[in-house]
């Protein structure tokens, strides 16, 4: 996994190569997606991390069990799968609360991580420009933060070498008090790239073009679509999580308009509230936009799912009633036509494969329209 820490030192979680055990937690309740659809997704994440999945466990259960999240005739069962199998490291697709985790890894005797945590490392990975780092490193203070509750599981994750200590004060409360500091300078620094993006806006506006946002699940196919309609080359890739920063490209329409389209970070399903706070500045592109463009991957068996995920994300952003032109992508995939009832029930929605260029022509008239 990450490597990012090198240089870093203090606040970044640091992870090595590993062999993995995923398990997923099926509780029912309204809207969830089925667990296979979880665990296969947490699968692509983990290999995107560059994670190797050794084994999966699933269980159901009606409501979490409060020591170890799964029951404890589950956690022999881990354990034995994990002597078996030499796994180093144990995936959970659920929101582990930090006293959870800390039992897990002291019954497991591995390193045990939920979803967020897998989903903050590929972001660091992945992370580029000085803005997308600084939000990466937020959210991962953040969550650090949120950790340091207890025992010292999560310490050994920090960086060592912490410099003297107050008199009388703990390891606890010293780390915690470092990290806090750390979140409210990156908090200034972020406030900053802010101020510098409201000032760009304002330039925007005086152009008084147009401005729509490319929203949609991660993989769906944003990138490729906004390379596609602004002939340039921004980074488009098979992984999860590939756009951190937003770019903005101009877009020349068949009636000699112009319309600057912005790309920005996927979405995912239970995207860990963490990122969504420390990527404010960059998402404040999907709630600054004239309208949004939804980028769904057609192809994808679970698309309707996902589509339901960008939804929920996009009333977090509080930009759910922004008008939205549904663009249904990948259809050189699919073996059949898209059902028309679909598009019906998304209008304004197109069918296109941004990669082989087909519907392109359709869309660019809804853009202008
Ligand atoms: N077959 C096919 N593949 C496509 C199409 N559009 C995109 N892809 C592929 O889908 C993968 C993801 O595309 P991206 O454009 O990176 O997707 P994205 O939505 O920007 O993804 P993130 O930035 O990771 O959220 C790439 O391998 C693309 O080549 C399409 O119309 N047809
Ligand atoms: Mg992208």
């Amino acid at each position: 996994m990450s490597k990012v820490q090198q240089g870093r030192k203090d606040y970044l979680m640091i992870f090595e190569p590993e062999s993995a055990l995923l398990v997923g937690v099926e509780i029912p309740s309204p809207g969830q997606i089925p667990i296979e659809e979880s665990l296969e997704e947490l699968k692509r994440l983990a290999h995107t991390a560059g994670t190797s999945v050794v084994g999966e466990l699933i269980q159901k259960r009606s409501k979490p069990d409060q020591k170890y999240f799964i029951g404890s005739g589950k956690v022999e069962e881990l354990k034995a799968l994990i002597a078996s199998s030499n796994a180093n490291l144990v995936i959970f697709d659920i929101f582990l609360s930090p006293s959870q985790d800390r039992n897990l890894e002291e019954a497991l005797g591995v390193k045990v991580i939920d979803r967020t945590e897998l989903i903050l490392d590929i972001f660091a990975q992945h992370a580029k420009s000085r803005e997308g780092k600084l939000q990466v490193e937020l959210a991962q203070s953040s969550f650090i933060v949120s950790r340091l509750t207890g025992h010292g599981s999560m310490m050994s994750r920090l960086g060592g070498g912490v410099g003297t200590r107050g008199p009388g004060e703990t390891k606890l409360e010293y780390d915690r008090r470092k990290v806090r500091k750390r979140i409210s300078e990156l908090k200034k620094e972020i406030e900053k790239i802010r101020e510098e993006r409201s000032l760009r806006r304002e330039k925007r506006k005086k152009s008084h073009l147009k401005l729509a946002a490319l929203v949609g699940y991660t993989n769906s196919g944003k990138s490729t679509l906004l390379n596609a309609l602004s002939k340039s080359d921004v980074l488009a890739y098979d992984k999860l999580f590939a756009t951190l920063d937003p770019t903005i490209r101009r877009v020349h329409l068949p009636n000699k308009k112009v319309l600057l389209l912005t790309d920005t970070v996927g979405f995912i399903a239970k995207l860990p509230h963490q990122l969504i706070a420390a990527f404010r500045a960059t998402l404040e592109e999907v709630s600054e936009a004239d309208f949004l463009l939804h980028v769904v991957d057609a192809s994808h068996p679970y698309f309707r799912d996902q589509i339901t995920a960008v939804y929920s994300v996009l009333e977090e952003l509080n930009s759910a009633a922004k008008p939205i032109i549904t663009v249904f992508n990948k259809i050189d995939r699919l073996g059949k036509k898209l059902p028309p009832e679909l598009l019906e029930k998304y209008k304004p929605a197109v069918a296109i494969s941004a990669y082989y260029g087909t519907g392109l022509e359709e869309l660019m008239d809804l853009l202008g329209g």
